[in-house]
């Protein structure tokens, strides 16, 4: 029988603020609460879709917040977090990368909340259950241990591999999100158990803008410099599962951002490659816990999501 994908969908009510850039233009907001939307609509096509809420006690999440994320950037966002004005911060950014991610009132509790889902779709996964998908906003993989980034605020893939871990099970994080999970490498660096693969668009030419390449032996990055076809891609990423050959469970950080006109991609793929990937994912034989990172072509999202779901046999 076609194993169940079970959706932890949490719905963060938070809104991202605009800013000025450095040429007083208003910077325009992509990642919002619609995402979300459009990605459920999606996933709800498929009859093997069950639905949750996250069900774990924030006392539980905050623990592992706080061992993913230095404590004096923890205080930062909780404090800031708070005020009604919203706050671009310089301190607590990745070296060389410019600030692009305000925090605004209810970041940080929205935030923890998608790092709720998470661990909940964590949980799904050590109860049993093939696969989990934390639809969760916003996103995770570009906050580092002590920084924020490209609308993520709290790391959500860490925070569930770290539940994986807790229950016993070997754990590595794949990143198949258009951009370079640099906030999940960052952290993961403090964990040599865990093995870690980004394939991206250049970092020197898509967010974060800054060269980048792995710190540890246990990391693989595969940065694109045009945009790949989709044999390209499936290619280096089957090269690099094998990376996962010990893993019990592994942690995807999935982005619809890949597809053609993503408003913050720039490759060209269609809806149904995301049921291609999904089906390379399946074969590996683990259990999966998805956690949504990017994607914002809008009109795109249901498809994407519908097969991606339709590929998790
Ligand atoms: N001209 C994720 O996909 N772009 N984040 C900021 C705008 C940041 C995307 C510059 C794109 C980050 C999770
Ligand atoms: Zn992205």
């Amino acid at each position: 029988m076609t194993p169940l994908i079970t959706v932890v969908h949490e719905v963060a009510g938070f809104q991202l603020a605009s800013f000025r850039d450095r040429d007083g233009n208003p910077s325009v907001i992509n990642e919002t609460e619609a995402r979300i939307g459009r990605i459920a609509d999606g996933l709800r096509q498929c009859d093997r879709v069950q639905w949750a809420r996250a069900d774990v006690a924030l006392d539980d999440v905050t623990r592992l917040a706080d061992e993913v994320h230095a404590p004096g950037y923890l205080a930062f966002l909780r404090t800031t977090s708070t005020r009604s004005e919203s706050v671009i911060d310089t301190q607590f950014v990745a070296p060389g990368v410019l600030p692009d991610t305000p925090v605004t009132s209810g970041a940080y509790a929205a935030a923890l909340r998608a790092c709720a889902s998470a661990v909940t779709a964590a949980q799904i996964v050590t109860g049993g259950e093939r696969y989990a998908y934390a639809l969760c906003r916003p996103p995770g993989h570009h906050a580092g241990h002590a920084f924020l980034g490209g609308y993520c605020y709290l790391n959500n893939a860490a925070v569930a591999a770290l539940a994986l871990q807790r229950a016993g099970m070997r754990v590595g994080v794949l990143d198949v999100d258009y951009h370079h999970g640099n906030g999940t490498a960052d952290i993961l660096v403090r964990h040599p158990d865990v093995p870690f693969v980004s394939l991206h668009a250049s970092t020197l030419q898509a967010f974060p803008y800054v060269d980048t390449s792995p710190a540890v032996a246990q990391h693989r990055f595969v940065g694109f410099d045009a945009p790949p076809s989709d044999e390209a891609y499936l290619h280096q990423l089957d090269a690099h599962l094998g990376h996962f050959a010990n893993v019990d469970a592994l942690v995807v950080s999935l982005g619809y951002d890949l597809i053609e006109g993503d408003p913050h991609g720039g490759w060209q793929m269609q809806p149904a490659f995301f049921g291609v990937l999904a089906s390379r994912l399946a074969a590996l034989r683990v259990p999966l816990v998805v956690v949504q990172e990017g994607g914002y072509a809008l009109g795109q999202l249901a498809a994407c999501a519908r097969s991606l779901a339709e590929g998790l046999t």
